[in-house]
This record gives C-alpha cells, sequence and structure tokens, in this order.
C-alpha cells in the first residue's frame, strides 16, 4: 500500500536524482568559495572574549575591522601596543647601533677613558640652575659623530654659539629642536678644532662647550 507522500519519491528517476545531487554540490561549492578566503582571517581574527587573552595577536587591516565599538577598541590597542613595540625595537636598535660605533671607533684610539660622542640632556635640564648637559664639556676628535639624547620631558637644542644674541650663533653645528626622549646627531667632519660654547635655544641659560680636537 502506498501513500500519495511516498510516490514522488519512489519516482524519482536518476535524472532527477542527478539534478538534486548537482544542486547540493554546486550550493557546497559557492558556500566554500566565499568561506576560504576569509577562513585565515577568522583564525586571525577570534571572538572578543579570546582576543582579550591572545596578548601578540597580528594588527588588524582597518579594512576587515568590525563596526562594533568594543571590538575597535580592541583592535587599537592591540595595534597601539604593536606600535610601542616597533617603537621600543627600533630604540633598541639604533641604541645599538650607536654603541656598536662607540665601540669601533674606540679601538683605534689609545687615549685615556671612553671617546665621548654622547652629549646627554639630563632630565630637569629646564629648571635653571639644575645639571643641564651631561657632560658639561664634550671632547670629541674631528669626524666623530656626536649623538644627542634628550632624556628630559621638554623639547631643547643644541646650539653653537655663546648665547642667542652670539653673532656667530649656530653657525657652527645647531640641533634645532629635539623633542623629549629623541636624539639627533651633530657632524664634526666641518668643524675646524677649536673650542665652542654652546647652548639650548629654547634656554639660553643651559650651556656647555664642545672641545673639537
Ligand atoms: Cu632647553
Amino acid at each position: 500500500m502506498t501513500t500519495p507522500d511516498e510516490s514522488p519519491i519512489i519516482r524519482t528517476s536518476s535524472k532527477r536524482m542527478t539534478k538534486g545531487i548537482l544542486i547540493v554540490v554546486i550550493t557546497l561549492a559557492f558556500g566554500a568559495a566565499i568561506i576560504i578566503p576569509y577562513w585565515q582571517t577568522m583564525i586571525n581574527h577570534p571572538p572578543i572574549a579570546s582576543t582579550l587573552k591572545h596578548e601578540e595577536g597580528p594588527p588588524t587591516p582597518s579594512g576587515t575591522q568590525t563596526s562594533i565599538g568594543t571590538m575597535e577598541g580592541v583592535t587599537n590597542q592591540q595595534q597601539k601596543s604593536t606600535e610601542k613595540t616597533n617603537a621600543a625595537t627600533d630604540n633598541q636598535s639604533s641604541t645599538a647601533a650607536t654603541e656598536g660605533k662607540d665601540a669601533t671607533s674606540a679601538q683605534p684610539s689609545n687615549v685615556a677613558g671612553p671617546p665621548g660622542t654622547s652629549l646627554t640632556i639630563l632630565e630637569g635640564s629646564s629648571v635653571q640652575g639644575n645639571p643641564d648637559f651631561d657632560p658639561d664639556t664634550l671632547t670629541v676628535k674631528k669626524g666623530d659623530k656626536i649623538t644627542v639624547t634628550n632624556k628630559d620631558t621638554l623639547p631643547h637644542t643644541v646650539t653653537s654659539g655663546a648665547s642667542p644674541t652670539d653673532p656667530n650663533s649656530a653657525k657652527q653645528f645647531d640641533t634645532s629642536i629635539i623633542e623629549a626622549g629623541a636624539t639627533a646627531d651633530i657632524e664634526t667632519t666641518n668643524i675646524a678644532a677649536g673650542n665652542y660654547p654652546f647652548y639650548c635655544a629654547v634656554h639660553p641659560y643651559m650651556m656647555g662647550k664642545l672641545v673639537v680636537q
């Protein structure tokens, strides 16, 4: 005994069966074609809860960011921390490069004491009376590159001359503004041997002396 409901299935021809299977296969293929290109992206950007635990996630390309506010916040924080890490790495590598240069330039000279190619602007330098440049008198050999590091929280300069009214002000060298935490180089290749006072253009009471040998 056959019910009306069963009859269409029983009567299905192999041709119709093939058609049906083909439709299913094509649908799956389309689905796969859509999902597979984004597979890696989905793995890289799991839901928020797991993103928070996952500290070293790669920076998100802005195009794939979801519009959920919290998600953007998390992603931005990730990007910031990644940038910080990059900046830190850059600083380290530049420091390493400087140290490497110092070490190599130290070897040929038999002069006692390390060659002074580093000038530090000490923290608190902007307050008159505080120690400012370290060392106060920097001695270099002509041709040395001086690396000035601003360890203060304010911008400073290293400008040749005794004061802003000195007619020779900034004639020999001038770093221009060095932002807090930044470094600047002074080339001494074109500076004749001699003594050169210098000061900070922002705080003219900050004074030091450069001796080029
Ligand atoms: Cu200054």
